[in-house]
């Protein structure tokens, strides 16, 4: 997905011009991918841009730098002021997509991180579906990946680590090659886990199904949970349970919720088609309320709006 450049990144408390938002060649984070990460939508909406779940994504934010026993020399509401201070600045009424980074920077080399620098910055740019609009109008191939996902054991999968994503990008090249739009990583004991960037869901029999996070090594997703809400909000039971591969392919519906990708329908699944192949109506149900609610048009849900004046 092509970056549109807007005009400033916060850089460590200073909003440096998009142009000049450099780091070092010998950034800690550059070699052993030791940063953590979040990825945040702003949404235009009829009372100005708000920040979808701001709060929420600063906290996992920081909850994976302490896993990672990094320390962050900026607080949580400091982090949340300068998210809003960059979507203002950039002037992005009709909403955007922000990356905040928390990287170790220039000054020490090797594997002990702690010596290190902490660096945080935190960019904005207009970004559209990440699956594309076909992918979210009609559904999405998926496949099964070759590449497991983490064992909780070895990273931390509740972290939002940079260096964990390279396991997302293997995942992603070999279902691209393949002629597929996204992969389903299954976790080391073979039960489904997520999707490269997203949390799967299925529907069996009126049941909106999900696998748990820590049990499937998938992230807690913030898009996830609000569906899960939005799900039982609109009558459906909700649970967590472990699926394994072929209940992806005699699922009813199937669908991949991520805050870059919303709501995506899952079309095909290794080439069986989920239901009749076309977006199921549990999925579609959620899917129109979920893009209601980013876009502030659902009152129930107007406290995961963030609204910046
Ligand atoms: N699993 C993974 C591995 C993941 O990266 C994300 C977010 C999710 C689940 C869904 O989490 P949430 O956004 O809180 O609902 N992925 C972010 C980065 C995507 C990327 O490709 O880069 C995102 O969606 O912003």
């Amino acid at each position: 997905m092509p970056i549109t450049p807007t005009e400033k990144i916060w850089m460590d408390g200073e909003l440096v011009d998009w142009a000049d938002a450099k780091v070092h060649v010998l950034t800690h984070t550059m070699h052993y991918g030791s940063g953590v990460f979040e990825g945040i939508r702003a949404y235009g909406t009829a009372n100005g841009v708000a920040v979808f779940r701001l709060r929420e994504h600063i906290e996992r934010l920081l909850d994976s730098a302490k896993v990672f026993l990094i320390d962050v020399p900026f607080t949580l509401d400091q982090l949340i002021e300068a998210t809003r201070e960059v979507v203002r600045v950039n002037g992005m009424n009709d909403g955007c997509y922000l990356r905040p980074l928390v990287y170790l920077g220039y000054g020490e080399m090797g594997l002990n991180p702690l010596p290190c620098p902490v660096n945080v910055s935190i960019a904005a740019w207009p970004w559209g579906s990440y699956l594309g609009d076909d992918g979210v109008a009609n559904g999405v191939s998926v496949k099964v990946s070759s590449w497991r996902r983490h064992d909780a054991n070895a990273v931390p999968t509740a972290a939002k680590g940079t260096g964990m994503y390279v396991n997302s990008s293997l995942a992603k090249v070999e279902a691209l090659k393949a002629g597929y739009d996204e992969a389903i990583l299954l976790s080391p004991d073979g039960r489904v886990s997520e999707c490269t960037g997203e949390n799967v869901f299925v529907v069996r029999r009126g049941k909106v199904i999900t696998p748990h996070s820590s049990d499937s090594g998938a992230l807690e997703g913030i898009t996830q949970d609000s569906v899960e809400t939005i799900a039982a909000d609109l009558g459906f039971p909700v649970v967590h349970e472990p699926l394994i591969r072929t209940d992806l392919y005699t699922a009813d519906e199937a669908f991949l919720t991520g805050t870059a990708a919303e709501v995506v329908p899952i079309r095909s699944v290794d080439d069986r088609p989920v239901g009749d192949g076309k977006p199921g109506p549990i999925t579609k149900e959620i899917q129109r309320t979920y893009f209601a609610t980013v876009r502030g048009e659902v009152d129930r849900y107007k406290d995961w709006l963030d609204y910046v004046e």
